[in-house]
């Protein structure tokens, strides 16, 4: 009975050590963009709040369905649109983070098989001070600018 008590007050602790950087934060709206098939990588997208009075950054990812995660954004480079990865993604106090796509997100690269739509990815976000937050992202089929019509009008009789 003790022994179990002390585990239960063991568990409390840990969980009262992950606090931090990531009690102030909420995620909203995760989600991944499904891979065409074969495609070897993806993204996710979401926004990340900060509630709290200091600034926070995200300074790693890590998700069970790519063999590297990597936290990325788009830049400019003589008009060519190109990744890069990024060292973190900051965000201020009382600020937000939007990672969209053409913006930051985070990348899933190498994935260990293929995903559907509707499944869930638990994406964890580890924060500068080490705390960690999980959230849960599903896979979404990108919205596709519409398919050119198969129209044939100029069928010369
Ligand atoms: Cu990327």
């Amino acid at each position: 009975m003790k022994k179990l008590s002390l585990l239960a007050a063991g568990l409390l602790l840990s969980a009262g050590a992950i606090a931090g950087s990531a009690d102030q934060v909420t995620v909203h709206e995760p989600y991944v963009r499904l891979a065409p098939p074969n495609a070897p990588a993806t993204g996710a997208f979401m926004v990340i709040r900060n509630g709290g009075a200091k600034d926070v950054k995200v300074v790693k990812a890590a998700n069970p369905v790519s063999k590297v995660t990597e936290l990325h954004t788009h830049l400019n480079e003589g008009g060519v649109m190109k990744m890069r990865p990024v060292p973190d993604i900051p965000i201020k106090a009382g600020g937000e983070a939007v990672l969209k796509p053409g913006s930051l997100h985070v990348m899933l690269i190498d994935l260990k098989a293929p995903m559907k739509e509707g499944d869930v990815v638990p994406i964890t976000l580890t924060f500068d001070d080490g705390s960690s937050k999980q959230v849960d992202a599903k896979v979404v089929r990108p919205v596709a600018a519409p398919a050119p019509m198969p129209m044939d009008h100029n069928h010369k009789h």
